[in-house]
C-alpha cells in the first residue's frame, strides 16, 4: 500500500510495535530444550492481549501463530514438538494484523551460550542483519525495487555468503503480501518499479553459508535448502519517506 495519511502511518506503526514486541519476547524466552510450539504459544498470547491476529493464520490458514524455522529451514517452519538444541540456528518470523493494517518482522539467533570466538552461524545472523539495513538504506524514493536486492546481495557477497534466490520481500499494508510481489535478494532486472513516498515494504534477507535455493518440504509449508545449507533471515516493515524510511517494526 501507499500510506498517505498520518492516521494510516500511525495504524501501521501500532501493529509494527506489536509484532516487534512479540518477536523480542519470543527471542528472550528461548531456552535449550523448549519446543518451538511452546515458543509459538508465547507469541500467540501477546498478539491476543493486543487484539491482534496472526497474519499467517488469517491470510493463509497456517498451522501456528508465527513461523519458527530451524537450521536448513529458511522460512514457514511449523511450530512443533521439536526441542531446541544448543547451537541451532533459529528464525522467528512474526506477522500480524490489527484494524485492517499489517506488519511483518523476523530475526535469527543461535540457540544457547555464545561460543568462542565468532561461529559461522553467528556471522550469518550478523550479515543477514547488515544486509537488511543496507536494503533499507537503498529503499529511497526515486530508486528502483531492484536497488534493494543489489544492496542485499553485495553485503552477502562481501562477507563470503550466498543469498536464497527464490525467497523475497514484498509489499505489505492492507494484506500480508501485496504489490510489489517480490523484492529479491539480488539485482533482478524485471523488479524495476520506482520506489515512491509512502510505499510500505517488508524487506527480508535470506543469507546462507552455501545455498541459493529452497524447496517446500513434505509438510506442505517448510521451505528448506536443497543442499543442506544454513539460512539466517531478518525482516522489517518500512514506510518509505523522503527524509528516510520509518521502520515500523522496532
Ligand atoms: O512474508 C514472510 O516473511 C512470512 C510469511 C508468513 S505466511 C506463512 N512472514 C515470507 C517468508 C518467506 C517466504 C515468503 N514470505
Ligand atoms: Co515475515
Ligand atoms: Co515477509
Amino acid at each position: 500500500m501507499i500510506a498517505k495519511t498520518e492516521a494510516e502511518k500511525e495504524a501501521l506503526a501500532h501493529i509494527g510495535r506489536i509484532v516487534a514486541e512479540v518477536r523480542d519476547t519470543m527471542i528472550e524466552s528461548v531456552r535449550v530444550g523448549m519446543t518451538t510450539k511452546e515458543l509459538d504459544e508465547i507469541g500467540g498470547a501477546i498478539l491476543n492481549q493486543y487484539g491482534a491476529m496472526s497474519a499467517p493464520i488469517v491470510d493463509y490458514d497456517f498451522p501456528g501463530y508465527t513461523c519458527i524455522s530451524v537450521n536448513q529451514t529458511a522460512a514457514h517452519g511449523i511450530p512443533s514438538h521439536y526441542q531446541l538444541t544448543e547451537g541451532d540456528l533459529l528464525n522467528i518470523d512474526v506477522s500480524a494484523t490489527l484494524d485492517g493494517f499489517y506488519a511483518d518482522t523476523g530475526k535469527s539467533i543461535v540457540v544457547g551460550e555464545k561460543t568462542e570466538p565468532q561461529s559461522m552461524k553467528e556471522a550469518l545472523c550478523q550479515v543477514a542483519y547488515e544486509a537488511l539495513m543496507a536494503g533499507i538504506s537503498a529503499a529511497k524514493p526515486g530508486n528502483r525495487i531492484n536497488d534493494i536486492g543489489k544492496a542485499i546481495f553485495e553485503t552477502a557477497k562481501a562477507n563470503g555468503f550466498t543469498v536464497i534466490m527464490n525467497l523475497t520481500g514484498h509489499g505489505i499494508g492492507k494484506a500480508l503480501h501485496e504489490k510489489p510481489q517480490a523484492i529479491s535478494n539480488y539485482y533482478c532486472k524485471s523488479e524495476n518499479d520506482k520506489i515512491v513516498v509512502g510505499e510500505v515494504l517488508a524487506i527480508e534477507t535470506f543469507i546462507s553459508n552455501r545455498s541459493n535455493m529452497v524447496r517446500e518440504a513434505t509438510d506442505g509449508w517448510a521451505l528448506k535448502t536443497v543442499d543442506g545449507g544454513l539460512v539466517a533471515q531478518f525482516e522489517h516493515t518500512i514506510i518509505v519517506q523522503e527524509e528516510g524510511s520509518i521502520i515500523t517494526t522496532v
